[in-house]
């Protein structure tokens, strides 16, 4: 595992951390690690080039089959990563990916992961191909590879094409169904967080379906599951569960879960879950406001749940609470789990109508 240390980065063992735990969910286990301090990213390799001839001595010694960068790379840094390491090599955008993969069941999951695959390796095999046709051709003449290149890349684009369109379909349906919700004056409320927060099990609380899916792994949920509720005062409200958000998720992996995150944008309110045990829970939260922004749900009104609270002490509980309160919005400490302080949640919900069109 690698990763650079760049001036404005002050999170790299966080994103580190985070990546280990991520390979660890692909049964991947971390042998070595190697970061350099740089003051910009190196165009032929990402690291200096020193630095990538060291890492394949690293990568021998500890017998380490796969390299995995922590920062993003590009089609030209990835392909000479490999050629010098001789090893194959991944960046995190590709290792969220193949989680994403693993986790797709239903058809809607699977197509959006498999769009988000083609946008992935397209820029990649164009990359490719240039350097195959460079190597081979000479003047005014065609590479060796490069038809075989093309013909992939023609494959791959007329499938994106088409994923996109039946994901359109898919998109066009689900607003309609929501536009019949805000006629029917029942509002909604999306749940969204970091991955693993416990956005699902506060669903199955809520609604007492057991069927919803919880877990101890990333990204668990990969698609949007609406229910509905009736509160202790009687009201009707729907909840939409959403897929989970990580650091730096790749732009791909957004644009092509756009159907599926829209859920949370045209939400009336957003729960936004976080883990009361979580170390970093500020900077967790700047990730997921700086999400929200992008996916274009970041004016919406919203309420943070610190949950689990069945770990943490009372004294945690209490300080995490009053770190939030500059924020001005409604923070209510709860256990999904074991349901303790669910019932204060209820209130937060009084005074909220669906949207007008
Ligand atoms: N101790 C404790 N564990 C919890 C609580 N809520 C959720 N969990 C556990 O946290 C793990 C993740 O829960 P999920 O509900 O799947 O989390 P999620 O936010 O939906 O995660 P993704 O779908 O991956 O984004 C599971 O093992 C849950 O049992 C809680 O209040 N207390
Ligand atoms: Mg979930």
């Amino acid at each position: 595992m690698t990763g650079l240390q760049l001036p404005d980065r002050d999170d790299l063992e966080l994103l580190l951390e985070e990546l280990r735990l991520l390979l660890a969910n692909l049964d991947i286990e971390v042998v070595a690690v190697s970061t350099q301090k740089k003051a910009r990213p190196d165009p032929a390799f990402l690291i200096g080039s020193g630095k990538a001839e060291a890492l394949k001595v690293l990568a021998e010694g500890s017998q380490a089959d796969l390299i995995v960068c922590n920062d993003m790379l590009t089609p030209i840094q990835l392909a000479n990563l490999r050629a010098k390491t001789e090893r194959e090599v991944w960046d995190r955008a590709l290792v969220i990916t193949k989680i994403f993969e693993k986790r797709a069941v239903t058809a809607e999951a699977k197509l959006q992961v498999e769009l988000a695959r083609c946008r992935y390796e397209l820029p990649h095999l164009r990359g490719l191909g240039r350097q195959m046709s460079n190597a081979g051709a000479g003047i005014g003449t065609r590479g060796p590879g490069e038809t075989e290149f093309e013909r992939h890349r023609r494959k791959l684009q007329v499938r994106a094409v088409d994923i996109s369109r039946k994901l359109e379909e898919i998109r066009r349906r689900r607003d309609s169904q929501r536009k019949q919700r805000r006629r029917n004056g029942v509002p909604t409320i999306a749940l969204v967080g970091y991955t693993n927060s416990g956005k699902t099990t506060l669903l199955k609380r809520l609604c007492g379906d057991e069927k919803l899916y919880a877990a101890d792994q990333l990204f668990a949920t990969l698609d949007t599951a609406v229910r509905s509720v009736r509160s202790p005062s009687g009201r009707v409200l729907l909840f939409a569960d959403t897929v989970g958000f990580i650091r730096e998720l790749p732009p791909q992996l957004i644009a092509a879960f756009r159907a599926t995150l829209e859920e949370a944008t045209q939400a009336d309110m957003l729960l936004i879950v976080l883990d009361i045990n979580d170390p970093d829970i500020l900077a967790t939260y700047d990730v997921i406001q700086m999400t929200l922004q992008e996916i274009g749900a970041a004016e919406l009104p919203r309420t943070i749940v610190l949950n689990k609270i069945d770990r943490a002490g009372s004294f945690r509980v209490a300080r995490v609470k009053e770190q939030f309160r500059g924020e001005n919005i409604p923070v209510c400490a709860l256990s999904a789990l074991t349901g303790v302080g669910v019932s204060d949640l209820w209130g937060v919900f009084d005074w909220l109508s669906p949207r007008r069109e």
